[in-house]
């Protein structure tokens, strides 16, 4: 649709370089015409232009001392998209490939992710290109600080909730809270991922990768299947992959890779729950490297700078970064029996990649939708923290099972309501799309 096109043609001049936020964008645009057809208003309010253009975008320098008394200086970004359906809500990511349009491109996506939680929560994204790999708990710290000591004053438990992301996690949130509890004299709910004794939600740390095997369990019951005895393929070894597998090992499914950014492993007798327990330890208190699993478990192999998508498998869980599988990765999943990709991680699979599952006829569950359970668990931690309440963790884990139960039926009507029965890719834009486009309309100009 020409009209599409257009905003497109604009947001790629308009933002020259910004790839990783071009593909976003056009991930969701691609996909709207039939609904901008059937509902002018929008075209009339110019809600989609205005989706593409942050409410406002921070970016600030972080300037911190290291163990050696040495002046660091990073770069510190906020990128605050759309609050119509609540506060700004949405990760930070610390690590050296961090720029503006990867905060823009994740940010854009959690707009859409963050309407179909259905809890009130709008759609942001920070980080920094700080990278926190074989740095000291002290100087994490002392980044932490700094970088709160200028975020504090754009963020707040009604405003912009942030949370974690690659190379955040509870050390890191913890680390901030504490300095914008000192900033402010405020204990309240500026973050989420807290940890339980002090604010946090039972179930977050698991939540992203329990609701991606939640999700994956929905699209496989429509097929008339089911987790147990299929082999998996799992990328990354860091707090979504962690909570993947754990929650495929209980279904009875059995996971045979993991990797870092160095590579993968291969443990052909699957990964169990006393190996989890040990890549756990590996990753979250000796912060080592995965290559190290075959050392204590000699019968799997290390495969270095590869990814895990070429092990035959009947299910592929990505739960790393961006773009980690392409058109050809595809294709090998695709020619080894690979039934469903559900991801874990924000737009892991390539344009080129996505159209080999559709041609495959694999179940697929896009990121926005398949990955929101994280962002839904941070919305209940926002309403406990209100309610000055902690659940238990039935009560959660239930909840979070009914948001992406929910998630899945809302792709799956709004791809039927909109002529692309069964296609969940376009179905997760849609529904995202229209909760957020009708609330803006609502608003008014603004
Ligand atoms: P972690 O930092 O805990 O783990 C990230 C994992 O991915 C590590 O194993 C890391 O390896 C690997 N990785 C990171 N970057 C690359 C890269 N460029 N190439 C290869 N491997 C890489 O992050 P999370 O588990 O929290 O996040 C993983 C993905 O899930 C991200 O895409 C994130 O946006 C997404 N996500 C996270 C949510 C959350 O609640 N945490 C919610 C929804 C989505 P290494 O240690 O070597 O860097
Ligand atoms: O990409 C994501 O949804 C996250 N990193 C989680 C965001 C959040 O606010 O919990």
């Amino acid at each position: 649709m020409d009209y599409i096109n257009q905003i497109f043609e604009h947001v790629k001049e308009r933002d020259a370089g910004q790839l990783e936020f071009h593909q976003a964008v056009w991930e969701v645009l691609e996909t709207l015409a039939p609904v901008i057809e059937r509902n002018p208003q929008f075209r009339e309010a110019r809600i989609l232009e205005r989706l593409c253009e942050p409410d406002r975008a921070i970016q600030f320098r972080v300037t911190w001392l290291d163990d050696a008394g040495q002046v660091q200086v990073n770069r510190g970004f906020r990128v605050q998209f759309n609050n119509a359906l609540g506060p700004y809500k949405g990760g930070l990511r610390f690590h050296p490939s961090v720029t503006l349009s990867i905060v823009k491109f994740l940010g854009f996506e959690q707009i859409f992710k963050n309407s179909l939680t259905t809890r009130p929560i709008g759609g942001a994204k920070g980080g920094s290109d700080f990278d926190p790999k074989g740095k000291s708990d002290t100087e994490v710290m002392r980044f932490c600080q700094s970088f709160m000591t200028e975020l504090f004053r754009h963020v707040g438990p009604n405003v912009d909730v942030p949370a974690g992301d690659i190379g955040v996690g509870g050390r890191e949130v913890g680390y901030l809270y504490g300095q914008y509890k000192r900033l402010t004299n405020r204990w309240e709910g500026v973050l989420t991922g807290k940890s339980y004794t002090w604010g946090g939600s039972l179930i977050r740390p698991e939540a992203t990768g329990y609701g991606q095997v939640y999700f994956l369990r929905e699209m496989l019951k429509a097929r008339g299947q089911s987790i147990g005895g299929k082999t998996c393929v799992v990328s990354g070894s860091g707090n979504v992959s962690q909570y993947c597998v754990e929650k495929i090992l209980h279904y009875g499914g059995k996971v045979v890779t993991m990797s870092d950014s160095s590579g993968f492993i291969h443990d052909p007798d699957g990964i169990d729950a006393e190996k989890l327990a040990w890549v756990m330890d590996l990753k979250n208190v000796r912060r080592g490297r995965i290559r190290d699993y075959v050392h204590a478990f000699p019968r799997a192999s290390f495969h270095e700078d590869k990814n895990p998508w070429a092990v035959p498998c009947d299910i592929a869980l990505p739960c790393a970064t961006q773009n980690e599988i392409d058109t050809d990765d595809a294709s090998t999943l695709v020619n080894n029996g690979c039934i469903a990709v559900s991801e874990g991680a924000n737009m892991p699979s390539t344009p080129g990649a996505i159209q080999v599952y559709a041609a495959g006829r694999v179940a697929y569950g896009p990121a926005k939708a398949a990955n929101a359970g994280g962002v839904a668990t941070s919305a209940l931690e926002m309403t406990q923290n209100a309610q000055f309440d902690a659940w238990s963790r039935e009560q959660v884990d239930a909840e979070l099972d009914r948001i992406m139960t929910n998630i899945y039926q809302q792709c799956v009507g709004a791809a039927e309501e909109y002529g692309n029965p069964g296609d969940l890719f376009v179905g997760a834009n849609i529904a995202g799309f229209l909760r957020v486009a009708n609330a803006m309309l609502d608003q008014g100009v603004v």
